[in-house]
């Protein structure tokens, strides 16, 4: 049986510009992307955060904001065979529907870029 679930790496930009500003010293830098970008990721399965599933095939519905960021799903516990997908790249931004099989296990998802803020985990029970 297949089912649903949603997933949204989210950021938040009105403008794709990287914007400067003055340094003390009169010169120019970059605003970092901290600022300018939301930093959250969340996998939610009937509105509700995901915290086990059954092992299967799901469809993830990613809503990917900007092109910061990406989606990937790892198992983590087994860690072989490696089981691991970027479900969105970086460079993507836009809503992608993709199918990936989860086993049994203990499973993170996260923006590779920016995986110490961006993370969570989920397990797939037999
Ligand atoms: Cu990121």
């Amino acid at each position: 049986m297949r089912q649903r679930k949603e997933t949204h790496a989210e950021e938040v930009t009105r403008d794709a510009r990287v914007p400067r500003r003055r340094r003390p010293d009169g010169g120019w830098e970059r605003v970092q992307p901290r600022q300018l970008h939301g930093y959250s990721i969340k996998l939610t399965k009937g509105g509700k955060k995901v915290e086990s599933l059954k092992a299967g095939t799901y469809k993830f519905v990613i809503t990917d904001r900007s092109t910061y960021h990406n989606f990937t799903v790892e198992r983590e516990k087994p860690s072989k065979p490696k089981l691991e997908k970027h479900l969105t790249g970086t460079a993507f931004m836009g809503t992608k529907t993709v199918e990936m099989t989860l086993k049994p296990g203990s499973w993170s998802f996260y923006c590779s870029n920016h995986e110490a803020q961006m993370h969570g985990d989920f397990k797939v029970a037999k």
